[in-house]
């Protein structure tokens, strides 16, 4: 079987950060590029992990001696693939390493370059354009690794996209989750991962790692790319019990980030996964994203007993009619209603906010900020809209995007939900202005967090 590196790229904001601690700064840990390097291993493969982002923090921001390091790993483990895998926010960093490889290689003895995950998968000819790989894989890397690295030709393998292909063939899914390994978390640094950090934990420092339990998302809001090409599927309970077990066992954690898109898609195995858990003595703290419509006193007071200790809901916006553009199918009285049971079963929540919609106004912007101060949430976060690769949004409105694309470093602003686009109405001014009021008011309210 041949040998496959795959690269994590970095983050922009490490770059020569020098500051960051990891309680302000941290990242999630790559479930995703764990999981899948377990799938090749477990089926005989020798598959390493380059975590350049862990890296470049581990050298304080500093790019060179990080390239240094990671020329050290290509030429210790002499891989005959190199893969990355990256979403848009980075793919100007995979560039930046992929040239530094390139470069480095020359031209004999290099080994074939390929890249995966939502970037190249969403968009293969872009991602061609900018990084002259040998090939992209489009959809799950599962299968079509597999191959690969089996020996197979990847003209032959489905999901694989070559330079001057036209048509794009997705590769298989894997139907039955079930049938994948549990990610064995030492292919990377557990130590790194696993320290307490407010971006992952938010108000209340945790060590958590993530556990998915489905992939994918029932629903297809005009913003999120979530469901871009990840059908939706999910573990059985059991499987999923015994996969928290063994990572808690391998990183020494008792909490988890459930990062599915949200858990009341499986509303029906969740409650069993919790009845489990509670046969258990509720042995984990865990939390997770739910849709508002989802939202039940049972399952609440279900979850708070298998040991949920906070919840995310994604409110979106107090207006109904940006709501509705939104394509969200939630109300904002399902918004109250949500806030309301979580206050009284007593689980804290968290609630984002999106801003910058279209045909937004002042006026939707108040009825936002209204029903924070209603709501209360325990905290909450505001984000500045990007029509993000992946969204209906981007696919009706690429015409607007498009001008304001010339370099890679803008694709990234994009994934980064930092283009210089406004599609509210309203003056900039105006809306830095309610950017930073709806901002402060995670101040104002974010007093009363409950620790279990
Ligand atoms: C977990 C997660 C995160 C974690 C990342 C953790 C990590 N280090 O991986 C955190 C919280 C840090 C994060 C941050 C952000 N995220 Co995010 N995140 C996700 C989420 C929910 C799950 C990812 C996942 O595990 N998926 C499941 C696994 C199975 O899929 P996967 O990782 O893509 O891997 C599979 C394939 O892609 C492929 N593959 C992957 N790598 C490779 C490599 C090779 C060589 C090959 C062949 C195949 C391959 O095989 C894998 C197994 O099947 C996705 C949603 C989603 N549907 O994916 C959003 C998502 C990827 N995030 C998104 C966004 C926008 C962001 C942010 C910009 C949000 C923000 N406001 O800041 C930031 C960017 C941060 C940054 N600077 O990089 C968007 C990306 C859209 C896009 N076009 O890029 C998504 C799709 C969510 C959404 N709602 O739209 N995110
Ligand atoms: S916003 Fe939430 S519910 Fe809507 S598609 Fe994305 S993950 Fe699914």
């Amino acid at each position: 079987m041949k040998k496959l590196l795959i690269i994590i790229p970095w983050t922009g904001f490490y770059i020569d950060n020098r500051d960051c601690t990891f309680a302000s700064s941290p990242e999630r840990a790559p479930e995703g590029v764990v999981g899948l390097a377990t799938y090749l291993i477990r089926n005989g493969a020798d598959v390493r992990i380059a975590d350049t982002l862990a890296m470049l923090r581990d050298n304080c921001g500093n790019v060179q001696v990080t390239l240094n390091r990671l020329w050290e790993i290509c030429t210790d483990f002499r891989p005959d693939v190199i893969g990355f895998s990256f979403f848009t926010a980075r793919f100007e960093y995979a560039a930046q390493i992929f040239d530094d490889l390139r470069a480095r290689y020359g031209t004999s003895n290099a080994p074939m370059f390929i890249a995966g995950g939502v970037h190249p998968t969403l968009l293969p000819q872009v991602t061609l354009q900018y990084l002259p790989l040998d090939a992209v894989v489009v959809g799950e890397g599962e299968y079509p690794l597999l191959e690969l690295l089996g020996g197979k030709h990847p003209r032959e393998i489905k999901g694989f996209f070559l330079p001057g292909d036209t048509r794009i063939v997705k590769a298989d899914v894997v139907k039955n989750l079930d049938d994948l390994p549990v990610p064995d978390w030492s292919l990377i640094d557990i130590a790194h991962y696993t320290q307490p950090s407010y971006q992952i934990s938010n108000t209340v420092l945790h060590r958590a790692m993530p556990v998915t339990f489905g992939r994918g998302c029932l629903y297809r809001c005009n913003f999120c790319a979530h469901n871009c090409f990840l059908q939706a599927r999910h573990h059985s309970a059991a499987y999923f019990i015994h996969k928290m077990q063994q990572v808690a066992g391998q990183c020494g954690i008792d909490t988890f980030i459930v990062q599915d898109s949200s858990i009341g898609n499986f509303a029906d195995e969740w409650q069993q996964v919790c009845r489990l858990l509670i046969d258990m003595g509720s042995p984990f703290h865990w939390w997770a994203n739910l849709r508002v419509n989802q939202a039940d006193r049972q399952l609440l007071l279900l979850m708070k007993q298998a040991g949920c200790i906070k919840l995310f809901f994604g409110f979106e916006s107090g207006s109904p009619r940006i709501l509705e553009r939104m394509g969200k199918r939630i109300t904002v009285e399902q918004c109250r209603r949500a806030a309301k049971l979580c206050h009284e079963v007593g689980i804290p929540f968290y609630t984002s906010y999106i801003i910058n919609y279209f045909g937004e106004e002042e006026h939707d912007l108040q009825l936002t900020e209204d029903l924070i101060r209603e709501t209360c949430p325990t905290s909450l976060s505001v984000n500045t809209f990007s029509p993000i690769p992946g969204s209906v949004d981007y696919e009706n409105h690429i015409h607007l995007i498009a001008p304001y694309i010339n370099t890679i470093h803008d694709w990234t602003r994009l994934g980064m939900l930092a283009a210089p686009l406004r599609f509210g109405n309203m003056p900039e001014e105006r809306f830095n202005y309610w950017r930073l009021r709806l901002r402060s008011l995670k101040q104002e309210i974010n007093s009363h967090e409950t620790t279990p």
